[in-house]
C-alpha cells in the first residue's frame, strides 16, 4: 500500500476513535503528501460512518456523535482546505437558497455544499439547520434564488422536504425555482416522492447538478 493510503487508512481509524489530536496531525501530514481536499473529506467522512454505525450497535452515545462532529468542523476548519472553500465570487452565477429541514440539526453535509457551492460562484442564502417549510417559503419569495437546496440526513426528513415542496406549490413559487435535496440515504425514488427536481448522495455532485441547470460546465465561470 502506497503511503498515503496508510495514511488515509490511519486517518479512518483516528476518526473512528474520535482522536482529535491524531485525525488533526494525521490531515495536515495527508494535505502536505498531496491529498486533495475532497479526497481528505471522504477519508473522514469514512471514519464518521464507522462512528454511526459505533453509535448504532451502542458501543457509542450521544456525546460521541457530538465530539465527532466537532472533529469534522476542525479539519473542515484547516487552511489548506481553503482551497476547496474559498469564494472566488469572480461573477455570480446564481443563487441558491439553502437549509437543513426541519427536525435535522446536522449541519456538516450542508455547509460542504456551501463551500462547494460558493467556490462555484453561486451565492449561497444560507438559512441554517431545523428549518420550517413556512421559512424555506418566505426565503424563496424574498430572494427569487434559481435554486433551493435541502439538506436532511436523518431517514425519516424525507417528509419535511415533501412539505416544503408542497408549501412551495401553494404559494405559487414552485415553478419559479429548482429544488434539489441532498443526504446519503436519498434515491431516485424518494426524490420523486419529495417532488424535488433532483437528489445528490454527495454535495461535490449536487453542486455539479446544480451547475448543469444553469449550463455551466464546472471550472467555466
Ligand atoms: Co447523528 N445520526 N443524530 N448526529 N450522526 C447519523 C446521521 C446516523 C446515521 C448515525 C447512526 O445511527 N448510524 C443516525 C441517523 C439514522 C437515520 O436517520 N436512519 C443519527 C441519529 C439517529 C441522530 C440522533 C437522532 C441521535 C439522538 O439524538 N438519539 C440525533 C438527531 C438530532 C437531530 O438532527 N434532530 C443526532 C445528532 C447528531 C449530532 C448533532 C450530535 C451530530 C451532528 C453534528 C453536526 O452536524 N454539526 C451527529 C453526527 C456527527 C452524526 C454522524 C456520526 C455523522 C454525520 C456527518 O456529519 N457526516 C452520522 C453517521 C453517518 O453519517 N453515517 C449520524 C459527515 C457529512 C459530510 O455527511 O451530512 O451525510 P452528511 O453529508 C453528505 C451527504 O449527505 C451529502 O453530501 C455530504 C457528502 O459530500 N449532502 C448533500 C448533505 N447535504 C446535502 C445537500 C445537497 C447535496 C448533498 O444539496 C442541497
Amino acid at each position: 500500500m502506497s503511503e498515503l493510503g496508510k495514511l488515509k487508512q490511519e486517518l479512518v481509524t483516528a476518526v473512528s476513535e474520535l482522536d482529535e489530536e491524531k485525525v488533526l496531525e494525521l490531515s495536515e501530514t495527508a494535505l502536505r503528501a498531496g491529498i486533495e481536499p475532497l479526497e481528505l473529506l471522504e477519508t473522514v467522512n469514512e471514519g464518521m460512518i464507522t462512528v454511526g454505525k459505533l453509535y448504532e450497535n451502542k458501543t457509542y452515545f450521544i456525546a460521541d456523535l457530538i465530539m465527532a462532529g466537532l472533529i469534522f468542523k476542525e479539519v473542515l476548519g484547516l487552511e489548506a482546505m481553503t482551497k476547496l472553500f474559498y469564494s472566488k465570487m469572480k461573477n455570480k452565477v446564481g443563487k441558491i437558497v439553502l437549509g437543513t429541514v426541519q427536525g435535522d440539526l446536522h449541519d456538516i453535509g450542508k455547509d460542504i455544499f456551501r463551500g462547494l457551492a460558493e467556490t462555484n460562484n453561486f451565492e449561497v442564502v444560507d438559512i441554517g439547520v431545523d428549518v420550517p417549510k413556512e421559512a424555506f417559503v418566505k426565503k424563496v419569495r424574498e430572494q427569487k434564488p434559481e435554486i433551493l437546496g435541502m439538506s436532511g440526513i436523518l431517514t425519516y426528513t424525507v417528509d419535511a422536504m415533501k412539505e416544503v415542496v408542497e408549501a412551495l406549490k401553494e404559494a405559487d413559487l414552485r415553478d419559479q425555482v429548482k429544488v434539489i435535496v441532498g443526504g446519503s440515504h436519498l434515491t431516485s425514488k424518494t426524490c420523486a416522492y419529495i417532488g424535488a427536481d433532483a437528489f445528490a448522495n454527495d454535495a461535490f455532485d449536487g453542486v455539479k447538478i446544480c451547475l448543469q441547470w444553469l449550463n455551466i460546465s464546472q471550472g467555466e465561470q
